[in-house]
């Protein structure tokens, strides 16, 4: 049975995965069906912040789930409350106690300048984005406290959002501290929200509770604390119940409109796998191999 990693999760519903013993800055647990993944930040003392570490993990763990065929859904959450005052995050960006001139040292202790050029620096958080956005999968931000900076635009990336009555609590601070997220973070987050919300949150770094981020259209649902988890793992659970081929390109095609060529392509290639089980496309492999021309008599020009 795991460890009690957050003070609102269930060590029953969950078990730990083979190959992730190591894991310093997040925890990974596959529930007990093995088909939902919960993948947290684990820095409560900082509200969660990520350093270069924290990032690394978090896409060696959704990559994991990514690829696991049984896995239908990842809850991403943080875990808490912190040790030194009892506040909640889900996360709160990049951690700025390791930000140089020339991007994120990669360990405590690196200083900016002894930084390895190579690694140091990467804006690999986009990374993850780009993982949670194109992941034939639901992603489901589990939100049990702040949602600030980076943490906003990881949380603005998953399909579904779900926040603590309580604790949950909305914040843009790039602006504060001289950062910006241009991508789905601001751009995209306009999509959802409309510009001139979008603009308010980013130029004003206000606070926003949960039930102002549910009206704003941030997010999808506000829920006693005690209960997020078993909430967020009942949502998931009801996604498994439909076509995994129909999520996957429902995602895709919601994606696709905001996502450019990109979006088309990612959409075009999952048509092409599906139109590859057809016995027309097993015709014109065949009439190939077979050196011989294509027979398209069974296979009208439908209309
Ligand atoms: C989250 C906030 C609002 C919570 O406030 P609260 O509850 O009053 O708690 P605090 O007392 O402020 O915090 C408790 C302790 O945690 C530390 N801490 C909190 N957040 C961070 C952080 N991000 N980095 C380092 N430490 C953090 C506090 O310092 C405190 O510890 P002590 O008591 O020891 O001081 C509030 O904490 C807050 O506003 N936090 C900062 C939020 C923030 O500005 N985040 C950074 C925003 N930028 C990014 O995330 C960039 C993301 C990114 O990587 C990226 C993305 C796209 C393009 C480029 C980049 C890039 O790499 O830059």
């Amino acid at each position: 049975m795991p460890e009690l990693v957050s003070e609102i999760f269930d060590p029953s519903q969950w078990r730990s995965v083979d190959g992730f013993a190591s894991l310093t800055d997040i925890t990974y647990h596959h529930d007990i069906t093995g088909r939902i993944a919960r993948v947290a930040f684990n820095r409560p003392e900082v509200r969660n912040a990520f350093r270069p570490q924290t990032v690394d993990e978090l896409y060696a763990a959704l990559e994991d789930a990514r690829t696991n065929p049984q896995i239908g859904v990842v809850l991403l959450t943080g875990n808490g409350p912190s040790p030194r005052d009892g506040g909640w995050a889900f996360c709160s960006g990049g951690d700025q106690r390791i930000r140089g001139r020339d991007g994120y040292k990669y360990a405590e202790g690196e200083t900016a300048t002894g930084i390895d050029k190579a690694r140091g620096g990467r804006l690999h958080i986009l990374e993850v984005q780009r993982l949670i956005r194109f992941m034939p999968k639901v992603v489901i931000a589990v939100i049990p406290g702040w949602a600030a900076g980076g943490g906003h635009s990881l949380h603005v990336v998953c399909d579904l959002s779900i926040a603590s009555a309580e604790h949950g609590k909305f914040k843009q601070t790039d602006a504060d501290v001289g950062s910006f997220d241009g991508g789905y973070g601001s751009a995209y987050f306009a999509r959802q929200v409309g510009q001139k919300a979008a603009r308010e949150v980013f130029f004003l770094a206000r606070e926003y509770s949960a039930q102002r981020a549910l009206e704003m259209g941030a997010i999808n649902a506000v829920v006693p604390h005690a209960e997020l988890e078993n909430e967020a793992l009942d949502w998931a659970r009801t996604i498994l119940t439909k076509s995994p081929t129909a999520i996957r390109m429902l995602k895709f095609a919601f994606n696709a409109v905001d996502d450019g060529m990109v979006g088309q392509q990612v959409f075009a290639g999952e048509a092409t796998r599906l139109a590859y089980g057809t016995d027309e496309a097993v015709e014109g492999r065949d009439s190939f191999l077979q050196k011989r021309e294509p027979d398209w008599s069974p296979y009208p020009w439908q209309f």
